[in-house]
């Protein structure tokens, strides 16, 4: 029943990443014995919260539902009466909470320069999940108007454990402005899989600034161009991890794929911590997606430029049909390490 979140079960700790632990349950009987049958929000409303609860609501994790189709943001984000907008449950999101995003497609509509901004912190005991719910949820960006910068998806928080999403069609709405797909600033320890980035204006996605032990994995960035930009094309790579400070190691890409970026593949421009590159591809890109017309710069994975050498660790890559170079130092101080990466057929040298 709707009002008995006490007597519900309540996974506060993750086995791993996103398998909940077996439920634990916390004794609310103090709860029910002063209030019968009361909604909990109506005892909530009056300031009556028993001490037996007040722990429990502190410890709670809640599965919030969203549903473009069948939601509302003025349900209370259960299966039966789910919220309509994203925003709507990051708003309200705690440690340790799930939000749960119905298959479909999310039209974002915001007169801000994001279409969902995360801020709320999870912890690493209680990691908040964002996932598309046996199916994935597709976030589009095409009606976000802001004419400056355009984050679609700006993530600026920690301990998010991301999945089964793909986030498309920032534009840039006025001449040299900046989009971004997914962007990640100053956030640590998040874990994005299955997510695409795709079409935009600008960069699929982005991690940058003081950001840490981020994990992109099975992820892919695609047909992104930006041709309002400066240089038309200069700015839209697939993945970039740039300018992220130097004691901000632990950021890894693994198994994912970037390709008909009309700039680069990977570009770890202006990084100084190490970034790990894995299992990954970076094809075809360099030129106005579906065409053969040279874009930017055309490189699969783009190594620098950096000050402090870190060893950026690049293992088991492909780089392939790329307009410029398969891996490029591009100014790197120091030297990556490279293992076991593959260059083929791409415009100039497979390694520069
Ligand atoms: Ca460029
Ligand atoms: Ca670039």
């Amino acid at each position: 029943m709707e009002w008995d979140i006490c007597a519900a079960s309540l996974p506060s700790k993750f086995q791993s990443d996103f398998e909940p632990m077996p439920p634990k349950t916390v004794d609310c009987s103090p709860f029910r014995t002063w209030f019968g049958m009361w909604p909990l929000a109506a005892c909530l409303a009056v300031g009556l919260v028993p001490s037996g609860c007040s722990e429990a609501l502190a410890e709670r994790s809640t599965i919030i539902h969203v549903s473009p189709a069948r939601g509302n943001d003025s349900n209370p984000g259960t299966a039966a009466a789910p919220l309509a907008n994203i925003s709507a449950a990051v708003a309200i999101v705690r440690p340790g909470d799930t939000i749960l995003l119905a298959p479909g497609l999310y039209k974002l509509q915001s007169k801000r320069n994001y279409g969902v901004a995360i801020r709320t912190n999870g912890t690493p005991e209680a990691p908040i999940i964002l996932r598309g719910d046996g199916g994935e949820a597709i976030l589009d960006c095409s009606d976000l108007t802001k004419t400056s910068t355009v984050y679609c998806l700006n993530i600026e928080a920690d301990w998010w454990r991301i999945s089964n999403i793909a986030v498309t069609g920032g534009k840039q709405n006025r001449a040299g402005s900046w989009v971004v797909g997914i962007n990640l600033v100053n956030a640590s320890n998040n874990i994005l899989r299955n997510v695409r980035s795709y079409r935009h204006q600008g960069p699929g996605i982005v991690v940058s600034g003081a950001s840490g032990n981020n994990l992109l994995e099975d992820c892919e960035a695609f047909g992104n161009f930006d041709p309002l930009s400066d240089v038309p094309g200069g700015n839209a790579d697939g993945i970039q991890i740039t300018s992220v400070k130097r004691t901000q190691d632990g950021n890894v890409v693994s198994r994912c794929r970037v390709y008909d970026n009309s700039d680069d593949g990977f570009d770890l421009w202006k990084t100084e911590a190490v970034v790990t590159i894995r299992n990954s591809v970076a094809s075809r890109n360099g030129y106005v997606p579906g065409t053969s017309e040279p874009a930017g710069d055309g490189v699969g994975f783009k190594l620098g430029v950096n000050r402090s050498g870190p060893p950026h660790q690049i293992l088991n890559n492909l780089a392939v049909e790329n307009r410029a170079a398969g891996f490029d130092l591009n100014g790197a101080a120091g030297k990556p390490v490279f293992v076991g990466n593959i260059a083929r057929s791409n415009g100039k040298a497979g390694y520069n």
